[in-house]
């Protein structure tokens, strides 16, 4: 497995070249944001997350956790994370309702299914939706913690491969093996990758270590296809209700209700200065 390379890591705590980050992106499908909170910003996001998880089975937060808490809307406003973005995307940009938070999610190797098979993204383009990932516990080669990558892949190929069988994600495993790279990331990092890109949790290969957490979210440009997008979601969210989920996650239902008025007015002030279109069912 390789290593990243030092053109896919964007360091806040030194001297920063948004300019080669965006070709390196654009190539290779993904970034590493460091240095973007501190430690005891880390240690109040897991205790929080420890609170909401406890005793329940679930894999994802409910929608209505994550916005009532100021301290995760700060990281989807944060100003480091939408200055790389805007770089990739140009300055006006969508976030979605799917925000969410997650406790033990290891996920096979997989492209998010609205991104393959030209559903919503033009797949001749560059990034028009990217994923963003705060992981809060250092990436273990035993335990995980972050995710894998293969990189260029979302633009060399279509997966069209969403909740495949464990007998289809391991004949993708054979064909990519080779070109996998497992991002180096520790507490509080960011990753971010173009939704097409074909990536995988690290696995956890024993039991130990921290449990793991993240928060997630998608992020668009202003003119990316997002009616599409919301209808996915919302298609999504009622499949889940229609089987029998072995991995039962409402936040697919639950988006569909989440109103602007449910997010705090720090949080839609902030937003509205970075010119960051909250882009809920029945936004124009
Ligand atoms: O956070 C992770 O481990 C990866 C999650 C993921 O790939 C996904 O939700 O699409």
């Amino acid at each position: 497995m390789d290593e990243v390379s030092k053109n896919n890591v964007i360091d806040f705590d030194k001297e920063i070249n948004l300019l080669r980050s965006r070709e390196c992106f654009n190539e290779t499908g993904f970034l590493l944001l460091r240095g973007i909170i501190t430690q005891e910003k880390i240690k109040k996001l897991r205790s929080r997350l420890e609170i909401i998880f406890d005793g329940s089975s679930r894999l994802s937060a409910s929608i209505f956790d994550f916005v009532a808490e100021d301290n995760f809307l700060s990281l989807v406003s944060n100003e480091k994370i939408n200055r790389v973005l805007k770089q990739l995307l140009g300055k006006s940009l969508r976030i979605y309702p799917n925000l969410t938070a997650r406790k033990a999610t290891f996920s096979p190797w997989h492209v998010d299914d609205a991104f393959s098979g030209n559903k919503v993204v033009n797949n001749e383009s560059n990034s028009q939706f990217i994923q963003v990932s705060m992981f809060l516990q250092d990436n273990h080669y035993k335990y995980g913690g972050g995710i894998d990558v293969i990189p260029k892949s979302h633009l060399e190929e279509t997966w069209q491969i969403q909740e495949q069988s464990l007998s289809e994600s391991l004949e993708i495993f054979r064909r990519v093996r080779n070109k996998s790279v497992n991002i180096d990331s520790v507490a509080g990092d960011v990753v971010i990758w173009d939704g097409r890109l074909l990536h995988r949790s690290s696995p956890k290969l024993t039991e130990g270590g921290v449990d793991k957490y993240s928060l997630m979210w998608t992020v668009s440009s202003i003119q990316s296809n997002h009616k599409e997008f919301l209808t996915h979601l919302e298609n999504r969210g009622k499949l889940k209700e229609s089987i029998e989920n072995r991995l039962y996650d409402a936040r697919y239902q639950e988006l569909t209700h989440i109103k602007r008025s449910d997010f705090s007015n720090f949080f839609l002030e902030k937003i509205k200065k970075l010119d960051i279109n909250l882009t809920l069912k029945d936004s124009s």
